[in-house]
């Protein structure tokens, strides 16, 4: 039913659309838990395979520590280090929320006539029930996950109970069909949760953590989206979901940047092509064409 990836040559097309308008390039990447060393590595990957923007998958690390920069006001340090990322490299930066934000200070940051808020300069929050395209592409957002430690943590410090999806996020997400979902959380029906029958952490957690699967996977019925990528899990995994349909899992800030990013590209007339794999084969694959 689901494979995990060998690290080989993956393409997939999908058949999104017609002709190719704008050629686009879009790196999706795993949770950040502000890393910044991996953060840099991420742009450095992003530049090499061409990307002109990255979107982030959650667990960006929001609003943890913090930079004064006048006795009243302070800047997100991780942000910041983004921002100067976005601005030497040249590519456009946003990301969706996890369960490891800082809710109480994201929401300080007001949204946008675009629908995003930007936390430092370049640098963008995409909020739960976000749709944008790219090159004709169709993009939803859902960000969210809930944190089976919670009783681990304290709430405003290192817990913000606006981590879980709630129906209204749902609601938010609408029924309009679209081409590609991105989350944080998996939906129930991720094959991550085949062998996985309870977190550990008591049943309230068990609940808790099924409900947010639940209330993504209502989502994804609705809207039908051809590709689902999501973090969350720390693990890269492709499934195949039946009917053209795949759902993806992201790695994150400690495994390679081939299983912790993925590279959606448009320049290909009707079609998305995967490219998930280290850099080396993807050189050689283009010599070869
Ligand atoms: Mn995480």
């Amino acid at each position: 039913m689901f494979f995990y990836s060998s690290g080989a040559l993956s393409i997939v097309h999908l058949g999104l659309r017609g002709p190719s308008v704008l050629p686009m390039r879009i790196m999706l990447l795993g949770d950040t838990h502000r890393n910044e060393a991996f953060a840099r590595k991420a742009f450095e990957h992003a530049r090499r395979l061409d990307c002109e923007e990255i979107i982030q998958l959650g667990d960006f690390g929001f609003g943890w520590n913090w930079l004064p920069l006048t006795d009243t006001l302070a800047i997100c340090r991780f942000s910041a280090a983004i921002s100067l990322l976005v601005e030497e490299f040249g590519i456009a930066f946003s990301f969706i929320d996890g369960n490891h934000e800082n809710f109480d200070r994201l929401v300080d940051h007001p949204l946008g006539v675009d629908g995003r808020r930007e936390v430092a300069p370049g640098v963008w929050h995409m909020p739960r029930g976000y749709r944008f395209e790219r090159d004709s592409v169709s993009f939803l957002t859902c960000g969210g996950a809930v944190s089976v430690d919670r009783l681990a943590r304290t709430e405003s410090v290192s817990w913000w109970a606006a981590e879980a999806v709630t129906p209204a996020d749902v609601t938010a997400c609408g029924s309009d069909a679209v081409d590609i979902l991105l989350t944080h959380d998996a939906p129930i029906t991720s094959a991550f949760f085949e062998n996985v029958s309870t977190t550990g952490y008591g049943i309230q957690a068990d609940v808790d953590v099924l409900r947010n699967k639940i209330l993504l996977e209502t989502i994804l019925t609705v809207t039908q989206p051809t590709l689902t990528v999501h973090g969350h899990v720390h693990r890269h995994f492709v499934q195949d979901l039946g009917s053209g349909r795949r759902m993806i899992a992201l790695a994150h800030d400690r495994a390679a940047l081939h299983r912790a990013a993925l590279v959606l590209d448009t320049r290909l007339d009707g079609w998305v092509e995967f490219l998930n794999k280290p850099l080396r084969t993807v050189r050689s694959a283009e010599k070869a064409q």
